[in-house]
C-alpha cells in the first residue's frame, strides 16, 4: 500500500460505517456529511441487502463528501466496486476473498482491512498482509446479530501481538468508551450509536475528542 495511505489509516482512530441497516439511501448523503463533520477519521458504506449497483450508486454518492472531508472511504464485501469507483479501502470478513486476492483486484492505492473475531485470526489476518483489523465485536450488537460476544480480556494482547491498526468494534458507544479504552484499545469503529443518535455531528465529535 502506498505510504500516505498507510499514514492514514495508521493515525485514524474513530472509524464510522454508513450502514443500511440503519439510513435509508436518501439520507447517505446526509450522514456521511454529518459523520464526517463530526470528526470520523475513517468512513466504510456497508449494505448487506442491497445490490451491487444500488450500492456503487450510493458510494459514487459518498466519495465526493468524504473526499472533501479528507476522509477515506472503504467499500464493505465488494471488491469490485471499490476498484471501479477507487475507493481508498476494502473491507473483507473472514468468510469473504483473501486479503491477497483483494489487494490483486483493488490495487495498492487501496487498503484492506479485514474483520477479525478472536486472538488467532487477528494474528492470522496481519500474516495475511491486511493493512488493518476489525476486533470483536466486543459486546453483543444489533448490528452483527448472529456473533458471539468477545469481551475485552483479549484487547491488551491482540495489540502485543499485532502490529496493524485495530480497531475495536461491536457495541462501542459514550458509556462504554472509557472501560474500552481502560481495557488496552486505542481505535474504535462506532455504527449503531452514531447512526442512531438525535444530533449525529455532536455525538461523533465529542467521542472523538475522548480518543485522542
Ligand atoms: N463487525 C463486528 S461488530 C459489527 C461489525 C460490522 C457491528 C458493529 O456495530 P455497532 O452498532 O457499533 O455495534
Ligand atoms: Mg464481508
Amino acid at each position: 500500500m502506498q505510504s500516505a495511505l498507510m499514514k492514514r489509516i495508521q493515525d485514524a482512530r474513530l472509524y464510522g460505517i454508513v450502514d443500511l441497516g440503519y439510513v435509508t439511501a436518501e439520507n447517505v448523503e446526509h450522514m456521511t456529511d454529518q459523520l464526517c463533520l463530526g470528526g470520523v477519521d475513517v468512513l466504510q458504506l456497508r449494505a448487506k441487502k442491497l445490490a451491487p449497483q444500488e450500492i456503487e450508486r450510493l458510494a459514487r454518492l459518498m466519495l465526493p463528501i468524504t473526499r472533501s472531508h479528507g476522509v477515506p472511504l472503504v467499500i464493505n464485501d465488494h471488491l469490485e466496486i471499490a476498484a471501479a469507483i477507487g475507493s481508498e479501502g476494502v473491507h473483507v470478513g473472514q468468510d469473504d476473498d483473501a486479503v491477497a486476492k483483494a489487494r490483486a483486484i483493488v490495487g495498492p492505492a487501496c487498503f484492506v482491512g479485514k474483520s477479525t473475531h478472536s486472538l488467532a485470526q487477528a494474528v492470522a489476518a496481519q500474516a495475511e498482509g491486511a493493512d488493518y483489523i476489525g476486533f470483536g465485536p466486543l459486546y453483543a450488537t444489533g448490528t452483527k446479530p448472529d456473533y458471539v460476544p468477545i469481551g475485552l480480556n483479549d484487547i491488551t494482547e491482540v495489540h502485543r501481538r499485532v502490529t496493524l491498526p485495530i480497531f475495536c468494534i461491536g457495541g462501542v458507544n459514550a458509556g462504554r468508551l472509557d472501560e474500552i479504552i481502560a481495557a488496552g484499545a486505542r481505535r474504535v469503529v462506532v455504527v449503531s450509536a452514531f447512526l442512531l443518535a438525535g444530533d449525529v455531528n455532536a455525538e461523533v465529535s465529542a467521542l472523538k475528542n475522548r480518543l485522542v
